[in-house]
């Protein structure tokens, strides 16, 4: 197995074990970020520090970048993209929909350019491992994961995502109204890293969601990409800064992204 998705899985075991440990002994909110729904426990801050000073010691060289402790330029032009805890608020409210995101990245550690070359999204309630490097597939517990080619007659079945900023509900409402026609029903599992690894096991036809942060895909979009699927990142007129993501299997791809990709 690739070093770096070895060394990505062995952390977010580790870290995971942390979270779920701090979850049985009940959550503390430590702030609030960009609004009063976005918030940040002490276990996301502590479980970010776990993974931070794992990855120093076993790669010194590599840069960082962390939801909740920002970034750091490393000098061998690979990075680590990190959210200790995606799904922050299911956590803390005791959902067992909540997952440990790490991957590794080349080139410059912004997801337009980057080069995403292993990942891991380990779901800790769950005990469930997803992973993948580049050109080597997606895997669950030892089993090559497929995403599904075409959705079935009964029509699609898609997940997607809300926004912290409630001035931003009306538009992904709305969205939601277009793509309604063309599913069999939705899903809003509240955490992206798990939504996109659903889609890489063929549990969902497809996801899509506006203004997910780097943390939120890394990983999640090389397990689609490596399980057959394909992951998009669309700037939409309105809203430049909150960028449209889509991602589905082959047969499906095109018609969301037609579906959700207008503001
Ligand atoms: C969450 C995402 C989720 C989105 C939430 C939030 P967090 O990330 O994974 O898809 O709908 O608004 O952004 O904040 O739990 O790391």
């Amino acid at each position: 197995m690739d070093e770096l998705a070895e060394l990505a899985i062995e952390i977010a075991r580790e870290a995971g074990g942390l979270a779920r440990l701090r979850r049985e002994e009940g959550v503390a909110i430590a702030a609030t970020k960009s609004s009063i729904a976005d918030i940040v426990t002490e276990a996301d801050r502590e479980v970010e520090t776990l993974i931070r000073s794992r990855l120093a010691a076993a790669r010194p060289d590599d840069g960082f970048l962390g939801e909740e402790s920002g970034a750091d330029r490393g000098e061998s032009g690979i990075t680590w993209v990190v959210d200790p805890i995606d799904g922050t608020v299911n956590y803390a409210y005791g959902i067992p929909a909540y997952a440990v995101s790490i991957a590794a990245v080349r080139g410059e550690p912004v997801p337009e350019s980057w080069e995403a070359l292993a990942g891991a999204v380990f779901s800790p309630p769950t005990g469930e491992m997803f992973h993948a490097a580049q050109g080597a597939g997606a895997w669950l517990s030892g089993r090559r994961l497929e995403v599904n080619a075409r959705p079935s007659a009964a029509g699609a079945l898609l997940a997607t995502g809300f926004g912290y900023n409630p001035a931003t509900h009306a538009g992904d409402l709305a969205r939601v109204g277009r793509v309604m026609p063309m599913t069999r029903d939705l899903r809003r599992v509240g955490a992206a890293s798990l939504d996109l690894a659903f889609v890489a096991a063929g549990r969902f036809d497809g996801y899509f969601e506006r203004g997910l942060q780097p943390w939120d895909h890394a990983a999640g979009a090389l397990l689609v990409v490596e399980a057959g699927g394909r992951f998009a990142r669309v700037d939409l007129a309105d809203n430049p800064g909150r960028p449209l993501f889509v991602a589905a299997g082959p047969g499906l791809f095109d018609e969301l992204l037609a579906a959700t990709g207008s503001p």
